[in-house]
């Protein structure tokens, strides 16, 4: 049989059975724990071998090590655990128990999100000049990583593709996998660029339609329908008609989710939010002298540059300024939105503003309305999953509470 990559064929060939033999289970009574400790196992086998087949020396190879424990943890994992729910609950359907391995390359393919989830966040926190993330300090912060953060995020990258190669290169769908991930990716770079280009626009531009827009890409597509559609991939799903229909339901509920993001980082505390809210701020310090130390060295060096002020095109804000608000209170916005300091008394008005135009009603009112058209949706997804699930068990679909 020829080789399958022969241009990069790994050193060690990744076996085509038993990889994942000794990977501790997906518990289902204990989903949290078990998904955590299949994590673990994913960090150990991914170093493992890099000093063999990558040269590369013991302190990188720790680095690499300490940087995965750091970033790819200590979220909540909806995502990935969205991967096994669905992925089960499709199975289920098809009249078949997912087995011990089914489950085992769902958690597998939920870590793989959970990890471009963590490069995102780490490039992210770069880019938005955030302070904190999950209740610790954004990685780009801790001293002596700074701009290694950014070739970090890119290694996260490789090592979710790496994951995917060792665990699926045998299976019929490997190059679907490989496939959406870039798309998904892809999908994810064109929102962030629609959110950074905010600040090269005026604030007459922050619409609605602009906000929706760039949520559904940066958000939408890597947070709900990559978890389902990867869960799709596993239960054996091919048909283009399945994915298609369920696409938009669960765009609609990642679109909802980051209005639920921008509520809560004016509204929400820190304690409970695990970072603290960037939106309102201007969103690069000015430039000046800095302290750094490296491997017991002392450096004096510059770091930002004079940046121009940006400004976050965030849902309170659209709902606000182009809908509630008072002359008054928009031309307070005009002067200080994006330009004020984070915990200062100007970004505190701000969120006084948006709280006497009503914003919190609005908010329950639009999430009350997301739901219903979320729900809306049903019986498309319910006829979707059925034409593709074999055996005449219709009701099965309706249990699973997809
Ligand atoms: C988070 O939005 C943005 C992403 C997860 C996409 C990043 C994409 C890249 C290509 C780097 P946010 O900045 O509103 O989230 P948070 O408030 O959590 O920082
Ligand atoms: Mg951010
Ligand atoms: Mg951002
Ligand atoms: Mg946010």
């Amino acid at each position: 049989e020829p080789q399958r990559c022969p241009a990069t064929d790994w050193k060690n060939p990744p076996p085509a059975v038993g990889v994942r033999d000794a990977f501790p289970k997906f518990d289902r009574k204990e989903p949290v724990n078990s998904f955590v400790q299949i994590c673990e196992s994913l960090i150990e086998e991914c170093t493992r071998d890099l000093p063999k087949t990558h040269e590369i020396p013991e302190m990188e190879q720790k680095w690499i090590v300490d940087m995965l424990e750091y970033n790819v943890k200590g979220g909540k994992m909806n995502r990935g655990l969205m991967v096994i729910e669905s992925g089960a609950v499709i199975m289920k359907a098809q009249g078949r128990e997912p087995t011990e391995d089914d489950l085992k390359k769902l958690a597998i393919l939920g870590w793989c999100i959970e990890w471009l989830q963590a490069w995102l966040l780490v490039a992210d926190d770069f880019m938005d000049s955030s302070e904190t993330r999950r209740g610790q300090v954004c990685w780009y912060k801790k001293e002596g990583v700074d701009e290694i953060a950014i070739n970090d995020a890119f290694l996260i990258e490789m090592l979710v593709y790496r994951v995917l190669k060792r665990h699926f290169w045998m299976e019929p769908y490997y190059m679907d996998l490989v496939d959406l991930f870039m798309e998904t990716t892809f999908q994810t770079e064109c929102g962030q660029l629609l959110d950074l280009q905010c600040k090269n626009v005026t604030l007459q531009d922050f619409t609605y339609s602009r906000w929706e827009l760039i949520v559904k890409y940066k958000t939408a597509f890597y947070s709900f329908y990559l978890p389902v559609a990867l869960g799709m991939q596993v239960a054996g799903i091919r048909e283009q008609d399945a994915y298609d229909a369920v696409r938009e339901p669960l765009l609609l509920m990642g679109v909802y989710f980051q209005a639920q993001d921008d509520y809560l980082d004016a509204f929400a505390p820190p304690e409970t939010l695990g970072k603290i809210g960037t939106d309102i701020q201007e969103k690069h310090m000015p430039g000046g002298p800095r302290i750094s130390r490296m491997s017991g060295k002392v450096y004096a060096r510059l770091t930002w540059d004079f940046l121009p002020q940006d400004k976050k095109c965030g849902w309170l804000f659209v709902q606000a300024y182009h809908q509630l608000c008072s002359p008054e209170q928009k031309a307070y916005l005009d002067e200080h939105y994006g330009k004020c300091k984070v915990q200062t008394p100007e970004e505190q008005k701000i969120k006084d503003i948006y709280k006497e135009v009503g914003l919190e009603r609005k908010y329950t009112d639009y999430e009350t309305k997301s739901f219903q058209d979320i729900l809306a949706f049903k019986n498309q997804v319910q006829e979707a999953l059925k034409i593709c699930c074999s055996g005449d068990d219709s009701s099965s679909v309706n249990e699973g509470g997809f």
